[in-house]
This record gives structure tokens, sequence and C-alpha cells, in this order.
């Protein structure tokens, strides 16, 4: 191993191996583009659905549904998630990367299964939507685009785990895997686990769709494709919570609260996030009731049990790395001085808000099969759904963008006084619009619907007007998050592409000092001091934690309240 393969970054101290550097570069502008084609499908489609402008005809806004739900849940997140494997295991572990070259051939497999796919779209004969359920029948290349990008996908995961092997070989590392490879690991185990069971499904379905196979049942299609479908979200989550903690320690210098705590989190995600899987089948036929209340109230609460220990650690362990810099007066001056004009720190910092305080106790009332029935298929599922992989996930990688950009792409950041906004213009505005999907869909509004009020058909239906009032927010709201969105891809491509060296004194082009605390994210626990109130370490954070589970306990039980009231028992 020679060592011009190697440059270390002077500011953070990170060590990256070229031939890993150019992969991650590569798969991170793919994902930058696809956001852009997603999001420009957003802005049709939420045009569409607010009902004051209701811009494109029927047919033309499947298209893009279809469109925007793949390009984003599958296709911007993945190729994301690939870079994120090669940092977390090549450069954070300081090893060079296994087989450069089959990492090329995954990259351009997945390059090639974007354009298969998105060509199959725009030719107007796939608008099954993301989910694609069977019978409702897509042109071929739909399937055989997601399977390419896949198989891709797949490579890069077993070249991350080489890359672990090699790590472990040659000793570029003491002790245990850091905390961060350590969730990178857990995304990327679950995620071979969820491409096995796309490929189950999707290979079938491809073949059938050019009439090797003559049905496919709908039913047992469904609950392998939520083998997928639900799987992919926990590598997101998975993947989005190991970004916090590298974030954590890499504005703050924190260190995990427990080391163990945290990584036993991460394996409860193996164990039993798949089993959450049924949420998606509650109203399904030929599914037993005790089989779904399992998976959901039973099984799916040890998963979320998960998330509200890193929820509680993440911003426990800033907590500790402030107070141990003297920010100790009262029970929250560590998070009042805390770099909110960061992008890299405000963007996490919403990103765990919104998921936990939206996704979470959103998604805890969706998966309990009674109350279920409330809200299902209406639009509050999108309003869930995008709390967790937009304001949690998307925004998570954007923070995470602004510290690759100069660290790895070595430009300053573009725009510096704009990105300073972004993550409040992406994260409030899609705060209010998930709140506002989620109020309609409480009142019944339908999901993936192209004309709410029904014109024309026999069966009519009315609703209140605050439904169409709360369409109206979420119209506004969503123009505004999309134009977050719209400032970050100006701020990184014009970085990337045409921004200003980082030169070894020149800063890195954002509103706060240098960041070169990287040491954190590598080296494992050193234990940490408790310096707060109440004997506790992180007593801020306690209080947090409290407000939330009130949140919780209140938010749960008018929904049971609510429940009684659509289905009187007497
Ligand atoms: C500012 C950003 C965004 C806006 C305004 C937006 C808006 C919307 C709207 C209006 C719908 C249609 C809901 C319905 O009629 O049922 C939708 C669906 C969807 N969105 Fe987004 N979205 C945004 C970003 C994202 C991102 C970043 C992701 C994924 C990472 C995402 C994933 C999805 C998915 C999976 C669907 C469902 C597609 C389907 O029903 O098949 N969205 N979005
Ligand atoms: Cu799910």
């Amino acid at each position: 191993m020679s060592n011009d393969q190697f440059r270390t970054c002077p500011e953070s101290g990170l060590q990256f191996h070229k031939p890993a550097e150019t992969l991650m570069r590569a798969h991170a502008v793919v994902a930058v583009v696809i956001l852009l084609i997603g999001g420009i499908a957003a802005l049709l489609v939420t045009l569409t659905r607010w009902p004051a402008v209701h811009l494109l005809p029927a047919d033309r806004f499947y298209q893009l549904l279809t469109t925007h739900g793949v390009n984003m849940l599958i296709f911007w997140i993945i190729s994301f998630e690939i870079a994120i494997l090669y940092f977390c295991s090549s450069t954070l572990l300081r090893c060079r990367l296994a087989t450069p070259k089959v990492a090329w051939l995954g990259f351009a497999l997945m390059l090639i299964g974007i354009i298969v796919n998105n060509a199959a779209v725009a030719n107007g004969d796939a608008s099954v939507m993301m989910t694609s359920y069977v019978p409702m029948p897509a042109n071929p290349n739909f399937y055989l685009g997601l399977i390419l990008f896949a198989v891709g996908a797949l490579i890069g995961c077993f070249v991350f785990l080489g890359t672990l092997v090699i790590a472990k070989d040659e000793k570029t590392y003491e002790g245990s895997i850091p905390l961060v490879t350590f969730g990178a690991l857990t995304a990327c185990i679950i995620a071979v686990f969820t491409i096995a069971s796309g490929a189950i499904v999707l290979i079938p379905t491809w073949l059938w769709s050019l009439g090797y196979i003559n049905h496919i049942d709908a039913a047992m299609y469904r609950i392998v494709w939520w083998a997928l479908g639900h799987s992919s979200q926990q590598i997101n989550v998975a993947a989005h919570v190991a970004v916090w903690y590298a974030i954590a320690a890499i504005v703050f210098g924190a260190r995990p609260l427990s080391e163990k705590v945290s990584r036993v989190a991460f394996f409860l995600y193996i164990a039993f996030l798949q089993l959450a899987s049924a949420h998606h089948l509650l109203v399904d036929p030929g599914l037993s009731a005790e089989w779904k209340i399992f998976n959901t109230s039973y099984a799916m609460y040890l998963a979320v049990l998960a998330s509200m220990v890193h929820g509680l650690t993440v911003p426990g362990s800033i907590e500790v790395a402030q107070r141990a810099k003297g920010l100790t007066n009262g029970l929250f001056e560590w998070l009042r001085k805390a770099p909110w004009g960061n992008p890299i720190f405000s963007g996490m910092f919403i990103s765990l808000i919104g998921f936990g305080f939206i996704g979470g106790i959103s998604g805890v009332v969706m998966g309990t099969e009674q109350i279920n029935i409330i809200i299902h298929n209406t639009i509050y599922v999108p309003g869930h759904f995008h709390a967790t992989v937009v304001i949690g996930t998307t925004l998570a990688f954007m923070s995470l963008t602004y510290f690759l950009i100069p660290v790895l792409f070595r430009k300053q950041v573009a725009f510096a006084g704009l990105a300073k906004w972004q993550p409040y213009l992406f994260g409030i505005g899609m705060s209010v619009f998930t709140l506002a999907m989620m109020g309609a869909g409480t009142l019944g509004v339908e999901r993936r619907h192209w004309d709410m009020a029904f014109t024309n058909s026999a069966l009519g239906f009315d609703y209140p007007a605050s439904a169409y009032t709360l369409m109206g927010i979420m119209g506004i709201s969503g123009v505004v998050a999309i134009l977050g969105g719209a400032i970050f891809i100006l701020v990184t491509v014009v970085s990337v592409f045409f921004g200003k060296a980082v030169e070894s004194e020149s800063g890195y082009g954002i509103a706060t000092t240098r960041l070169s605390r990287a040491d954190p994210i590598v080296v494992p626990d050193g234990g940490h001091e408790a310096a707060g109130k109440w004997g506790l370490a992180a007593p801020g954070t306690f209080l947090l934690a409290i407000f939330f589970l009130v949140i919780f306990v209140l938010y749960y039980a008018v929904n049971w309240k609510y429940l009684a009231s659509v289905w009187p028992m007497s």
C-alpha cells in the first residue's frame, strides 16, 4: 500500500483513500442530481394537491407522483447512503477501500438503473407509483431499472463489508469499530436484507410484465414488497442516526453518553424493525389479527425504543460536551448557545426534533392496529413519512453535505449566508407541511388522489371547509420547503463545480469556526464528566425527553378517544 494513495485533510485530520474519495464524490453528485429531479416532481405534485391550484391533469399527476416517490425514496437516499458507507469504512477507519473497480461497477449499475427506470416512467406507461402493486402493470423497464439499481447497491454493501475486513486485517484501528461505523454497519446489514426481499418480489414481477409468468398473487406481492419497502426505511433511520452521532462529534467533540447503550440500540433495529413491515398491511385481508398485533404493537415498540434511545443520547452527549466547555447556566444555556447559524448543526438538530416529535409519535399511532383505521390510506400517511424521510433522513444528509463540501470536495461553501437559512426554510416548511397533511388526513382526505373534491363522481363526499384550508396550508408550506431544497441544490452545485478551493487558511466559508473535531468519531468512547443539575449529566435533555413523553401520551390517548367517537359501540 503506497502512501500517495492517501490524503490527509489538514483541517479535520480525516484521511482519505483517493479511489474511495472519487467514488464518494461520484455517488454524492448523482444523489444531488436525483434530488433535483425528485424536487421538480415534488413541486408539480404539491401544486396539484393544493386544491386552489390543482395544476396537472390526472395522468400527469400519477406519472409525476411515481417519478417523485421512486427518485426520492429510493434513488436519492440510497445513492447518498453508499457514499456514507464508503466514508464510514474507508475514511473513518483510515483504510483503503476494498476493490475500487468493483465499486465502480456497482456505481455504473446504479446509474444505469436510475436512467432505465426514469425513462420508463417518462415514457408514460409506468405510472404505477413507487409501490407498483400488481396487477397494475408497468413497462418492464420500470422493474428492470429498480433491479439493476439494487444489484449496484448490493455491490456497494459488499465493498463496505470488504473494507471492514481489510481494516481489521491491516489493524488500522484499535478495539471495536467506532460507533458511527457501527451505525453504518447496521444500515448495511439491513440493506442486504432489504435488497434480497426486493429481488424476491421484483424479479418475478419483471418476468410477469414480460409475459413469462402469468399470475402474481396480489396479497403475497404486498407482503414481500413491504419487506423491501419498510426495511429500506430502517436503512435510512440507521444511516441518519449514525450521521447525528457523527455531527455531534464533528461540531461539539461530543462523545456518546454510553457507547454500549447506543450499540445495543442499533442492534435493536436489526432485530426488530423488519417485523414492523406489518404496519403496512393492517387492513389487508388474509392475515390474522394476532399476527398484525404482535408485529405492530409488540415487536415494533422495541425498534421505537431504539430510536428514543438515540434521540436521547445524541442531544444528551451534546449537552455534556457543551457543559464541559462552561455553558452551565440553567437548564438550557448549552442549547441556546449552540451554533444555530451553522447549517451542519441546525439541520441536524431540526432533523432530530422533527423526526422524533412528528415522525416518531405519528408512527406509533399509525402502527397501532386499532387506531390506524382512523387515518388508514389518508394523506396522514405521507404526512407521517415526510417527517421521517424528509425532515429526518434528507435533512440529516443535507447537514452532513455542508461538512463534506470542504472536507471531501475541498471547496468553500458558496452562498454561505443562504446556506445558513436553508435548514430553517426546509425544516420548518416541512414541519408545517407534514402537520397540515396529518390534520387533513384526520379529516379523511385521501392520499394519492388527484381530485379530493371527487368532481362528477357517482358517489360524492363533502369535506368540512377546514380540510380545504389544511390542504392549502400544505401547498404553501410545501412550496416553502421546496425553496429550501432548491437553495440546498444551488449551494452544493455551485460550491462543488464552481466554488473556491479551500486553502489551509481560507476557512470553510460557513459562518462558524473551522470544524476540526473529527477525532471523537474515530476514537471510541473516552467517558465523560457529569456537570449538570439534579445530579444528572444532561438535565436539559432529560427535561426535553419528559416533554416528548407527555406529548406522546396525550396524542396517543386523543386518538383512542377519537376512535371511540367515530366508532360508537353502544
Ligand atoms: C420539499 C420537499 C417535498 C415536498 C413538498 C413533497 C411533496 C409530496 C406530495 C404533495 C406528495 C403526494 C402525496 C399524495 O398525494 O399522496 C408526496 C409523495 C411522496 N413523497 Fe414527497 N415531497 C417532498 C420531498 C420528499 C422527499 C425528500 C422524499 C423522500 C426522501 C419524499 C418521498 C415521497 C414519497 C415516497 C411519496 C409517495 C409516493 C406514492 O404515493 O407513491 N418526498 N410528496
Ligand atoms: Cu413502515
